[in-house]
């Protein structure tokens, strides 16, 4: 049988961690017959409500469910986990300025980091890469008794999340950058999900959307290379839609402005959605994409597209062995160009803020 591989999810008696939670129990996240360990991680307001949601793991009886770890201790949230979803932060409450939120967040992010960094232990299956003290593993079971470490995996979900995930890795220099991401398949779900209701067709069927840069209202959402299988064949989403004013307007300004128009719907926001592709994220780049579909992640910046270094910003990825690389190659036309620039220009701004919140 296979091993148990531990899953952070921060925040875990919140909305989102609610959602996710069973969805990892159940092998959404990583594969219906992986066994799972969950560690869940709250502050200590919200200790009695993660004791909670043990109770309701218990309940459920879900086979794949090796064990639950809920505590509001970091180190013992962290020791041992392959996996780690960062849904925990300070949301934005009413009359707060944008830096307050940033400096909270910051703080959290920073703290977290250093506490992954310092106590979590290593894996003792892992021999040769523990001794370099990185933290949070992925192993993997080949054969009967053999492993190897694909190293850790992390998703910060909580926002601002692509500088939450600057934070993180600034803060935790020895765990890979290549491990450290944020969530923007929400956003490339709620893409997908526009073409298809638009076409009134299967969502399964339209592929290759992109998001570009932040998960914000600056995010740019681009059809220019997705496609719809067709009974003829695959074509293209813009051949297809035959509006390039829909597509370049409210398209996109929809895609954007989804969570805000959940928040006024639902009154809260964006959860069962957010933990879904929380899934998605994570199961593609432990399992991979299938060929020729890639996804969106928001990744470190290796100055692809002109894309500045240094940010974490999202492109479209393709996903093998554990993991992601950024699909080359793709026309950028003048009108994309500017929206690829101006949510850098966002997140460059932000990360002079975050940096400004540390010092
Ligand atoms: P909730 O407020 O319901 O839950 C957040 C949880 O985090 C709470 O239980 C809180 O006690 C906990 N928390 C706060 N500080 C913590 C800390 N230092 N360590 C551990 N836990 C801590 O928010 P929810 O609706 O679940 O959203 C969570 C985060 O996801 C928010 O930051 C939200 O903005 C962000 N989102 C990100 C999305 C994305 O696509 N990247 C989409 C959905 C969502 O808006």
């Amino acid at each position: 049988s296979k091993e148990a591989i531990r899953v952070l999810v921060t925040g875990a008696a919140g909305q989102i961690g609610y959602a996710l939670v069973p969805m990892v129990a159940r092998g959404i996240m990583l594969g219906p017959d992986q066994p799972v360990i969950l560690h869940m991680l709250d502050i200590p307001p919200a200790a009695e409500a993660l004791n909670g949601v043990k109770m309701e793991l218990v309940d459920a009886a879900f086979p794949i469910l090796k064990g639950v770890v809920a505590t509001t201790d970091v180190v013992e949230a962290c020791t041992g986990v392959n996996v780690a979803v960062m849904v925990g932060g300070f949301p934005r409450k009413e009359g707060m300025e944008r830096k307050d939120v940033m400096s909270k967040n910051v703080s959290i992010y920073k703290a977290q980091a250093s506490a992954l960094e310092k106590h979590a232990a290593p894996n003792c299956k892992v021999t040769t890469h523990q001794l370099h003290g990185f933290l949070l593993r992925f192993i993997c079971l080949i054969g009967s008794n053999s492993y190897f470490a694909i190293r850790s995996q992390v998703v910060v979900v909580a926002n601002p999340a692509n500088t939450n995930a600057l934070i993180l890795k600034e803060y935790a220099p020895s765990i890979p950058e290549k491990n450290i991401t944020c969530l923007t398949r929400l956003d490339h779900n709620r893409a997908l999900g526009q073409i298809s209701e638009r076409l009134k067709l299967q969502v399964s069927d339209v592929k290759n959307v992109i998001i570009w840069g932040n998960h914000s209202s600056t995010q740019y959402p681009d059809v220019n290379h997705a496609t719809v299988k067709t009974s003829s064949g695959e074509k293209p989403v813009r051949q297809l839609v035959a509006d390039d004013t829909w597509l370049n307007s409210e398209f996109i300004t929809t895609v954007q402005q989804r969570g805000a128009a959940i928040i006024k719907a639902r009154k809260f926001s964006s959860a069962l959605s957010a933990a879904s592709s929380a899934c998605d994220h994570i199961r593609n780049w432990v399992l991979g994409t299938p060929e020729g579909t890639w996804v969106s992640m928001g990744v470190y910046s290796d100055g692809s597209y002109n894309v500045p270094k240094g940010l974490i910003y999202s492109f479209p990825v393709t996903c093998k062995n554990g993991e992601w690389s950024i699909v080359q190659g793709l026309s950028i036309d003048e009108f994309s160009r500017k929206k690829l620039d101006l949510t850098a220009q966002e997140l460059s701004e932000e990360k002079t803020l975050a940096y400004s919140c540390l010092s």
